[in-house]
C-alpha cells in the first residue's frame, strides 16, 4: 500500500508574513493520519523559517528547485547541501515551468536527481507532455523518455525512495484537468517504465502524483484511480482552507 502525499507548489507566491500565516494556520488543524504525507514547497528565501515554523508537525517542507553542484560561483542558485542544511526534505525537480524558462534538460533533471539522494533529499521528478505531443499522439513516448533519462544511474531502492509527478503541460493553471482515467493511464505507463528500468517491486513502491489545476473538487475522482498516489497542487495550495481540504480528502 503506498502512501499517498500531497504537495503544496508555492510557485513566485506569497510573502514571508503570508507564507508563516498560512503554516500557524495549518498545523493546529492538520489530519491526525498516517496515510498522507502532506508537503509545502515554497519560495527558498522562506526554506529555513518555514522548517522552523512548522516543526514538531506532520507538515514537511519542500524546495521547488536547486542546483545540482555542492557550492560553486553560480549566482543566485540553491545547492542540495544548503537545503539538508537547512533540514528540508523534498525538492521538486524539472517541473515544466523550470524546463520552460529556465532551461532545465532531461540531463540535468537527471544530475540534480542524483544530488538530491546524495543529501538524502526526497526528489519529485517532474514528467509530462505539451498540448502539441499529446494531439500527436506522443505522450506515452514523451513522459516515458522523460523517465528514463531522469533515472538514468539511479539504484532500485532509491527509485522507490522517489517520488513522480505526472504534470501535463496544458493543464497547468489553465483550470483544466486531464480526465482521471486519462491521467491514471499515463500514470500506469509511468509505472510500467519503471518496471521496465528496475523491476515489479520497484514499480509497485514508487509513488506518482498527479498535476494539474488539481482542487478539492477534483481531488477524490483522481485519487480513486489505481495509480495516482497524489497531487502537486499549484493555484489550490495557496489558501489554508483548500490545502487542509485537499489533504482531508486525500486521508
Ligand atoms: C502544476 C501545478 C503545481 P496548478 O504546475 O505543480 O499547478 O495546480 O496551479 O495547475
Amino acid at each position: 500500500m503506498r502512501k499517498r502525499i500531497i504537495a503544496g507548489n508555492w510557485k513566485m507566491y506569497k510573502k514571508m508574513g503570508e507564507a508563516k500565516a498560512f503554516i500557524a494556520e495549518v498545523k493546529g488543524r492538520l489530519p491526525i493520519t498516517a496515510k498522507v504525507e502532506m508537503v509545502i514547497c515554497p519560495p527558498s528565501p522562506y526554506l529555513s523559517e518555514l522548517v522552523n515554523e512548522s516543526e514538531g508537525t506532520s507538515l514537511k517542507i519542500g524546495a521547488q528547485t536547486m542546483h545540482d553542484v555542492e557550492e560553486g560561483a553560480f549566482t543566485g542558485e540553491v545547492s542540495p547541501s544548503m537545503l539538508a542544511d537547512m533540514n528540508v526534505e523534498y525538492v521538486i525537480l524539472g517541473h515544466s515551468e523550470r524546463r520552460q524558462y529556465f532551461n532545465e534538460t532531461d540531463e540535468s533533471v537527471n544530475k540534480k536527481v542524483h544530488a538530491a539522494f546524495a543529501h538524502q533529499l526526497t526528489p519529485i521528478v517532474c514528467v509530462g507532455e505539451s498540448l502539441e505531443e499529446r494531439e500527436e499522439g506522443k505522450t506515452v513516448e514523451r513522459v516515458s523518455s522523460q523517465v528514463e533519462k531522469a533515472f538514468n544511474g539511479i539504484s532500485a531502492d532509491q527509485a522507490k525512495a522517489a517520488i513522480i509527478a505526472y504534470e501535463p503541460i496544458w493543464a497547468i493553471g489553465t483550470g483544466k484537468t486531464a480526465t482521471s482515467e486519462d491521467a491514471n493511464e499515463v500514470c500506469k505507463e509511468i509505472r510500467q517504465e519503471i518496471s521496465k528500468l528496475y523491476d515489479e517491486s520497484t514499480a509497485a513502491a514508487v509513488r506518482i502524483q498527479y498535476g494539474g489545476s488539481v482542487k478539492p473538487e477534483n481531488i477524490a475522482e483522481l485519487l480513486s484511480m489505481e495509480h495516482i498516489d497524489g497531487a502537486l497542487v499549484g493555484g489550490a495550495s495557496l489558501v489554508a482552507d483548500s490545502f487542509l481540504k485537499l489533504v482531508e480528502l486525500a486521508a
